[in-house]
């Protein structure tokens, strides 16, 4: 065996950020930056001699290269097997599966998600421990820490493997296994949905629908339950074939960026129901016939159903919704007399819940939804679950939406996106409401009078461990809300996100429409944090 020991010296950029480390490709592609990263995460388990690895990732560009060289240092570095997804492809929630499956330590994604991929474009790696979830923040600061003091790695001198073909190599003393990337996925949605009821709707002759899987990694798990398994009509699941650079899009399922869905979906003759995933296959967006279910609703409406999916049919633990989703979510789990959780941004927060038994449905408004199954959200979940819920409802997705709202009231919301602006003015647009929190309670904003204001900090109800400064919250006596926080997954200069929420019981009133109902607070949210002043942006560069 040929392995070799290489010197090294840190880089001082390799903090994983809310879901891993995101970088351009050409930063990846600098001399050991890659390795140094895997051999922090690798220095981070000990225990992983003799153990199973899973490595895949969403197929963008360096994906290939990247998953050779994590094989040959995985193989220097005591494991005993790794599990790859054929052609280096395994989805977000595809890799949580096969890891709690193989009951792998742990796995490495490759992927920035949503971001746009190729030559000059993001590249991303993530490690997920053996509870199949992201890394919580005790591991990624590990592995951040590591990544500060390393000195050298360890790679294994051999060829690269075949990743195209079901085979299993020997690298050194680890077995390499390239497994089919959608077999245990695809039994496990099986043992969750019913399957028989919503083959009868797909295939009843009058039910229509249109998936987009954006040429990123859901294209073969939607060809392959969608229309192989459930009978949808072919050519239901467009943009099905992954590409490198995900057909030079930007592979967010929002209603800015998947607007070719978008179109079909409130064009002539609309299918009656879309939805679309990202890049790594763990972001959903559903739509019926020219209407759009906010990801804030579609948890709450999924939690209130629950009980029609077989996989939920004994009821729920609990619900969790990451701090900025709208509290929709909260109305359904008092309703039901359920514990409802608020968590930090991004999905690592869950896992704790869910390892736990507290929680079974969790959802971010970003687009994430998921349950116990995996530890991930999960895009094709989350499409199978609507569908689900349709088939037994024999609705339409409009009239279970508006029915939800006649229910439990309509929490009104959006999110406000400035991308791109420098890093600098975002910190000192932060900086200073944050200065201004202690003196906002009691006075009023426009209309409406602030009850409190803070910067969310988090304590983990199972291991107690508290992460600060998680975004800051101005809430109103009337229960609407303003938060402001800055994005932990982009490559360049800073992202603000704005996040914008009412509530409105009256049904007379549930039709508005949202950029209307939020006026008051979208005014507000400016004037407060200066927004216009100091980014110079007189609009944001997305709004979902
Ligand atoms: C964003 C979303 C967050 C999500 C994260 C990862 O993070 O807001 O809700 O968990 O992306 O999703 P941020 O820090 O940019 O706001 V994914 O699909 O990129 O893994
Ligand atoms: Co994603």
């Amino acid at each position: 065996m040929d392995i070799k020991t290489i010197s090294t010296t840190p880089f001082d950029d390799q903090k994983p950020g809310t879901s891993g480390l995101r970088k351009k490709v050409p930063v990846f592609q600098q001399p050991n930056y890659l390795e140094n990263f895997i051999q922090a995460t690798f220095n981070s388990i000990p225990e992983r001699v003799g153990q199973t690895l899973v490595l895949g990732g969403d197929g963008r560009y360096y994906n290939r290269e990247a998953i050779q060289i994590i094989l040959k240092m995985a193989a220097a570095n005591g494991f005993a097997r790794t599990l790859v997804g054929q052609g280096g492809i395994l989805s977000t929630p595809a890799a949580s599966c096969v890891i709690r499956k193989y009951k792998a330590i742990g796995g490495i994604i490759l992927s920035a998600s949503h971001n746009p991929g190729g030559p000059k474009e993001d590249f991303g790696v993530k490690f997920n421990t053996s509870n199949g979830g992201p890394a919580p923040e005790k591991v990624t600061s590990a592995i951040f820490a590591e990544s500060q003091r390393i000195s050298e790695y360890q790679i294994l001198e051999a060829e690269d493997i075949d990743l195209d073909k079901q085979t299993k190599t020997q690298l050194g003393n680890m077995t390499v296994e390239v497994i089919d990337a959608v077999t245990d996925y695809a039994g496990l949605m099986e043992s969750i949905f019913d399957f028989g009821r919503i083959n009868q709707l797909l295939t009843s002759g009058t039910f229509r629908l249109s998936f987009d899987a954006l040429h990123a990694v859901t294209g073969p798990y939607a060809k392959a339950i969608i229309e192989q398994r459930l009978g949808a009509k072919p050519g239901s699941v467009v943009n099905a074939i992954p590409l490198e650079d995900f057909g030079g899009g930007h592979p967010d399922p929002n209603l800015v960026y998947a607007h070719d869905l978008v179109e079909t979906m409130f064009g002539d003759n609309p299918p009656d129901f879309g939805a679309a995933s990202d890049g790594d296959g763990d972001r959903n967006m559903v739509l019926g016939s020219k209407f759009f279910v906010t990801p804030s609703d579609s948890v709450a409406i999924m939690a209130a159903n629950a009980k029609l999916v077989p996989g939920y049919a004994n009821g729920i633990a609990g619900i969790a919704r990451s701090m900025p989703t709208s509290q929709a979510a909260d109305r359904v789990a008092a309703a039901m007399g359920l514990d409802c959780y608020e968590t930090p941004t991004g999905w690592k927060f869950f896992g704790n819940l869910l390892d736990a038994g507290k929680v079974t449905i969790c959802g971010e408004e970003s687009f994430g939804t998921g349950s116990d199954h995996v530890r991930e959200k999960d895009g094709l979940w989350a499409v199978l679950f609507w569908l689900n819920i349709l088939a037994v409802r024999q609705e339409s997705v409009e009239q279970i939406v508006t029915e939800h709202w006649r229910t439990y009231g309509r929490n009104f919301y959006s999110r406000h996106d400035y991308e791109g602006i420098a890093s600098d003015k975002a910190n000192q647009l932060m900086q200073q409401l944050r200065d201004r929190l202690g003196s906002l309670p009691g006075s009023k904003l426009g209309n409406h009078q602030v009850k409190y204001s803070d910067d969310f900090s988090y304590t983990d109800p199972v291991d107690g461990s508290i992460s600060k400064k998680q975004g800051i919250r101005i809430g109103f006596e009337d229960g609407s809300r303003i938060v402001f926080r800055l994005s932990g997954t982009g490559t360049q200069g800073a992202t603000l996100r704005v996040y914008l929420e009412s509530f409105e019981a009256d049904p007379a009133k549930h039709d508005q429409d949202t950029q209307a109902a939020l006026a008051d607070l979208i005014a507000i949210a400016d004037q407060v944090a200066q927004i216009q002043a100091i980014t110079e942006r007189d609009q944001p560069t997305v709004i979902t």
